[in-house]
């Protein structure tokens, strides 16, 4: 498809500031700042990282230098890094930006041929620009050497022509670069050449030199009187007051290389300071902090995205304490397996639970069992055993599990059914132990057990008041507390740094010989003195605690 500006329609939008809305087209937002009365800016950049840094710092575009992306590569400026190497580092840098990208195409890697099967390769990579070069291929840096012959006029028309002809995109740009000046010829011969890439198609010009004054570039646009939009490189003239070029109508400046080379100072500066001193003290301040690098990683997109398909408990495991075997008329139906295997409605709890953790995102999960263990044959659990269970509490179970306490986890009791929705009120807690507390809970008799046991006083009691946000805290637990706001759900989750907490207490315990017999509540009275502030957050219902056949008959109700 032959596409020259003439056929292109005007961009009909222009935002408030001179910048083009994002929702343009790439290609179509390099067109605008190509094309604009004002002098526009391109910043250098040579892969993905570096390219990010330039749409953080606010530039409006790209320039993907053919010189920066070689050295970065470790390789010359010489096409040494063959195009389709250069396209992949290209891909990276406009997957990981949304503002265009102008290329460095250099000759344009070979004839005609070469160039336009580039520039359909650059379309299909969303660029939005390549800038061709009338020399040789391969090519010399225009500052390294003095003899640097220049393509026939003719055929550099051709190739122009050729890539035109090529782009799949009808705002992609053909910037033209002559090296007229950089190879010792007059402006005027710099003008002739300008004037027949202009007639062949070419969307600008750029006009290149390597004097440390501006004054031939100057010439050149004066002459040129804006027949087409001039790109200027002022790399070498860099004392030139930016003004200047806007004085000479110039449509965009480069900034060319001006990343590498602070990249190139920066680790330098930290490599001698480091094999000097062989140490990290005098450098961590200096140097960006392992945030930055995640934040431009984007890795909180990916833990949104985790949330939304993998579910939000993805970073979560589980335990389960399930060692223990029904008590009472429960003896009779757990004589062949543990509490957990009983059987509501066709499915085991301990099966409930783990369809539950699953359906949140939490898989790595870890089930202790005691009695019969071999009853448990959930496969895609991790099984350990506490052996001495008939002789042991909760806590010495939870440490059979402690290798699980790694990082965030949700700990629960093996014989409790509770619909799953209660997780999601555990999952969104940032606290770093979390338990959820029914209020509504009442003792069906007051003998003692596990009845009894669990019950918390906290920093305030359930309120329905439906506006009422306050945060609440966990402040004693156990089968003594004197005013009871609830009974605690057998759930908890614990962040990381609770999960460390809960290790070394459970450390602690072993140590001093508290460890054997205590249960959950002990843990947590420990915490506490220790000064930790559970989270607690009230949930009435929708859980059932299966200490009998009559909790047994109501775990039927738990969808
Ligand atoms: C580049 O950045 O690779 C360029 C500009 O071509 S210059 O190095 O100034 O020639
Ligand atoms: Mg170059």
């Amino acid at each position: 498809m032959a596409v020259t500006p003439s056929h292109i329609d005007p961009l009909p939008i222009i935002c408030r500031s001179n910048q083009t809305p994002a929702s343009v087209s790439k290609a179509r937002r390099l067109r605008a700042m190509i094309e604009s009365p004002d002098l526009r800016f391109l910043m250098e950049a040579h892969n993905g990282l570096s390219a990010k840094i330039v749409e953080e710092a606010g530039f409006e575009g790209i320039w993907a230098s053919g010189l920066s992306m070689s050295a970065a590569l470790g390789v010359r400026d010489n096409n040494e890094a063959s195009w389709t190497q250069v396209l992949e580092v290209l891909e990276f840098m406009a997957d990981a930006t949304s503002i265009p990208i102008l290329v460095d195409g250099d000759t344009g890697y070979g004839n005609f041929n070469n160039f336009r099967r580039f520039v359909t390769k650059l379309c299909q990579r969303d660029i939005a620009g390549v800038c061709v070069e009338d020399k040789l291929f391969p090519k010399t840096n225009s500052f390294l050497g003095s003899h640097h012959p220049l393509a026939e006029i003719d055929e550099f028309c051709g190739k122009i022509k050729a890539g035109k002809d090529s782009q799949t995109d009808e705002n992609f740009c053909i910037v033209a670069r002559t090296e007229a000046l950089v190879a010792g010829y007059p402006v005027g011969h710099a003008l002739r050449r300008a004037e027949a890439y202009h007639a062949a198609g070419a969307d600008a010009i750029l006009i290149h030199s390597k004097k440390s004054t501006p004054d031939e570039v100057l010439a050149f646009c004066r002459q040129w009187d804006n027949r087409c939009p001039v790109v200027a490189v002022p790399t070498k003239y860099y004392a030139t007051p930016t003004q200047r070029l806007r004085d000479a109508q110039v449509s965009v400046a480069i900034w060319a290389n001006h990343n590498l080379r602070a990249a190139i100072s920066a680790m330098r500066d930290v490599c001698r300071k480091l094999r000097e001193q062989e140490t990290l003290v005098n450098v961590e301040e200096e140097v960006a902090r392992l945030g930055d690098v995640f934040a431009l990683a984007g890795n909180e997109e990916l833990e949104l995205a985790e949330q939304t398909y993998i579910g939000p408990g993805a970073h979560t495991g589980a335990i389960i304490l399930a060692a223990s075997r029904g008590k009472g008329a429960l003896a009779q139906l757990t004589q062949d397996r543990p509490k957990c295997m009983l059987d509501v409605r066709g499915v085991t709890l301990l099966r409930r639970q783990v369809r539950a953790f699953n359906d949140h995102g939490i898989r790595d999960i870890t089930v202790v069992a005691g009695y019969r263990p071999d009853a448990i044959d959930i496969p895609e659990i991790e099984k350990v055993v506490n052996a001495s269970h008939e002789t042991t509490g909760e806590l010495f179970s939870l440490a059979c599990a402690r290798h699980a306490l790694k990082g965030p986890c949700i700990v629960s009791y093996g014989d409790i059914v509770f619909r799953a929705f209660l997780l999601s009120f555990l999952l969104k807690s940032d606290a770093d132990v979390t338990l959820l507390v029914d209020p509504s809970w009442r003792p069906r008799n007051k003998g003692g057990g596990k009845l009894g046991s669990d019950l918390v006083t906290c920093s305030m009691p359930f309120t329905a008041d439906f506006l009422d946000e306050t945060a609440v805290e966990l402040e004693e637990i156990g089968p003594q507390v004197t005013t009871v706001h609830g009974k605690w759900v057998g759930l908890l989750q614990l962040s990381e740094r609770g999960a460390r907490h809960v290790r070394e207490t459970l450390e602690e315990m072993e140590d001093d010989g508290t460890l054997l017999r205590a249960n959950m509540s002990a843990l947590l009275t420990r915490l506490i003195a220790a000064g930790a502030r559970p989270a607690v957050i009230y949930v009435t219902g929708s859980w059932v605690d299966v200490n009998d056949v009559f909790d047994l008959a109501q775990a039927r109700n738990v969808s």
